[in-house]
């Protein structure tokens, strides 16, 4: 049986859930709470940092969330084809993976790391700069749509990436108004059914934000 170890509010962990409940891959989820400390023991010792998402499956463990989706796509595929067969299309594929994680989750994750370093007094510089690169990166992003079939239903590894991150980043530094493919982009990937379900599970953890949940979404 795989077991996926994460929290439900976790933006990694979504990415890593995503592409299991698309393929509708029989997994446990072990949530990493004061409750389950052999949960947080795995992780612990899963990685150099400790961070999850975590795979375990049978004696293979597997930390980072791309290879988590890389390894689902080479030994449980399912319907949602993850990663293309075709050498090519998996390289610009992977590379749109390194743009959602670098500019995209990482800029989020300063800014939210910030108000829990200094709640209420965030550096104003390390916030500025981290909304610099998402200003950067959506704009970018919104171009790269124009030849993107943003409103398919198909989930890949792009998909895994993008929901999360956007999801957060959203949340710390509104996508701005007239960047309208990327807005619409970012509502659809809500409505799948597979990241549906991620937004829905993790409602429960919402006020433990630090920046304050927006009321929407
Ligand atoms: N590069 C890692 C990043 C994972 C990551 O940042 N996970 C966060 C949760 S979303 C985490 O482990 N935070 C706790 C920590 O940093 O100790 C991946 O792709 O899986």
């Amino acid at each position: 049986m795989l077991a996926l170890y994460g929290h439900l509010f976790s933006s990694y962990t979504w990415k890593a859930l995503i592409p299991l409940y698309a393929n509708a891959t029989p997994f446990e989820f072990r949530a990493l709470s004061p409750e389950h400390p052999e949960h947080g023991a795995i992780v612990s010792a899963a990685s150099p940092l400790g961070k999850f998402p975590v795979l375990r499956d049978g004696e293979t463990t597997i930390f980072e969330a791309t290879a988590i989706i890389e390894y689902l796509a080479l030994h449980h595929p399912g319907p949602a084809p993850l990663l293309p067969a075709d050498p090519d299309a998996a390289v610009h594929i992977r590379m749109l993976d390194r743009v959602f994680d670098n500019y995209v989750m990482t800029p989020m994750q300063e800014i939210v790391g910030e108000h829990i370093r200094s709640p209420g007094m965030p550096d104003p510089a390390v916030e500025g700069r981290a909304r610099d690169v998402l200003d950067r990166a959506y704009r970018w992003i919104d171009s790269w749509l124009a030849d993107y079939p943003h409103q398919s239903e198909t989930i890949t590894l792009i998909e895994c990436a993008a929901a999360p991150a956007l999801f957060y980043a959203d949340w710390v530094y509104p996508i701005p108004m007239e960047l309208d493919r990327l807005r619409q982009w970012r509502a659809h990937l809500l409505s799948l059914p597979a990241i549906r379900r991620c937004v829905d599970d993790a409602r429960q953890f919402r006020h433990f934000f630090p920046l304050g949940a927006p009321d929407r979404d």
